[in-house]
């Protein structure tokens, strides 16, 4: 529920960036080497504005979602509707994007603006909004497949070195026992997680029970992105909780999942599960399950982070998320860097709406392209 006063949405203004990212970011789906997104930024008729991200890739790999689709949804099917809709406040505006099946990640962007300037407007932080209880969140850090175990080992003692307070392992048929192992050994005190992303089939058994040994905090989406079932099986067989990201695409799905024993922790993404509102469903679900969740990330610039670290400092994020600092990913954020302090916590933006906004000069120099509505 969410009450105040509604706005008029007079402008969609939409911006494709592309950031390098500091070193490529591997998966068992391919290979990021800049980040390339697509921004919002709405207007109201009271003059505020407010920018949100889109965390959809450049191709649907890691789910059907993919940029160029995102700018058509927003711009022919999500976007007009919503500047002919009189006054809407924020469950009015999901609610007028109801029509479109899908597009999560571009509903979830076109939220994320609304909600920025309908927050500026009041002056409310995006975080206070959402019910955060906490000004700091626990930090952890999502590493790439490496070319050896050597090169992993030496990645990741920088992350430790860093103070990140949780360290995950992408991991592939041919990259997994080995090289997690290795880092165990290396860095004995330090939770460890790994994430699939969906690579392994129910018959890779042996390596979930060879993992077990591990100890590792959780196994994230080892199967199937669209299966519920075959993870429920899997998840009676081994000791090593499992966490679904990919497969949990709203509060309902969250439901099923719990309920059915496919997974323990649940991986929260706003845009997954399309919008911030909708990822409180989700938090609030799992509490009731009493499963712990932690915020997932998408490489974001600082817009889609400082959204995340307002979410990630809800009471059930009990996991440190994937919430990592911004140099992690870029030598210039289009923002003013998210920092970690030596603790591995980060500040949630404390300002009205996310509380950061893109550099006038960074945004120009990474934006390749721009398009409004109305025209
Ligand atoms: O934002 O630090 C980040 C990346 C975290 O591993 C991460 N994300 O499946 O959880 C995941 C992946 C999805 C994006 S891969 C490009
Ligand atoms: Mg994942």
């Amino acid at each position: 529920m969410t009450d105040g006063a509604a706005v008029e949405v007079a402008a969609i203004e939409l911006r494709l960036v592309a950031l390098p990212l500091v070193r490529p970011f591997r998966t068992s789906f391919g290979e990021e080497r800049d980040k390339v997104a697509v921004l919002v930024r709405l207007e109201t008729t009271d003059g505020a504005t407010g920018w949100g991200e889109c965390v959809a890739m450049a191709s649907p790999r890691y789910s059907e979602e993919f940029n160029d689709a995102a700018w058509l949804a927003i711009r022919d099917h999500l976007g007009p509707p919503l500047l002919e809709a009189g006054p809407l406040d924020p469950d009015g505006l999901v609610a007028a994007m109801s029509w479109v099946r899908g597009h999560r990640m571009s509903k979830a962007a076109l939220e994320m603006a609304f909600l920025d300037a309908w927050l500026r407007a009041r002056g409310e932080s995006l975080a206070a909004f959402l019910g955060a209880e906490r000004d700091r969140v626990a930090c952890g850090v999502s590493v790439g497949i490496a070319a050896t175990p050597d090169a992993l080992v030496e990645q990741v003692a920088a992350y430790v070195e860093a103070g990140y307070r949780r360290v995950k392992l992408k991991i592939e048929p041919g990259w997994d026992v080995g090289p997690v192992t290795a880092v165990a050994n290396a860095f004995p005190g330090t939770p460890l997680s790994v994430d699939a992303n969906a690579a392994y089939r129910l018959a890779d058994l042996p390596v979930f029970e060879a993992l077990d040994a591990l100890d590792l905090v959780m196994v994230e989406q080892p199967l199937g992105h669209e299966d519920l079932l075959e993870h429920a099986v899997l998840a009676r067989r081994i000791a090593t909780p499992v966490c679904l990201d990919e497969s949990i695409r709203s509060a309902a799905d969250a439901r099923a999942a719990l309920e059915l024993g496919a997974c323990r922790i649940v991986n929260v993404k706003q845009g997954r599960v399309g919008g911030l509102l909708e990822a409180r469903r989700v938090h609030d679900v799992a509490r009731e399950h009493g499963a712990p969740v932690w915020c997932g990330g998408m490489l974001e610039t600082g817009i889609g982070r400082a959204a995340n670290l307002a979410l990630a400092a809800l009471p059930g994020f009990t996991l440190p998320g994937d919430t990592s600092a911004s140099e992690r990913y870029f030598a210039e954020d289009i923002t003013e860097p998210h920092r970690m302090a030596p603790d591995g916590t980060m500040a949630v933006p404390a300002g009205a709406g996310l509380g950061v906004e893109p550099l006038p000069d960074r945004l120009e120099a990474c934006t390749r392209r721009v398009e409004r509505i109305p025209a």
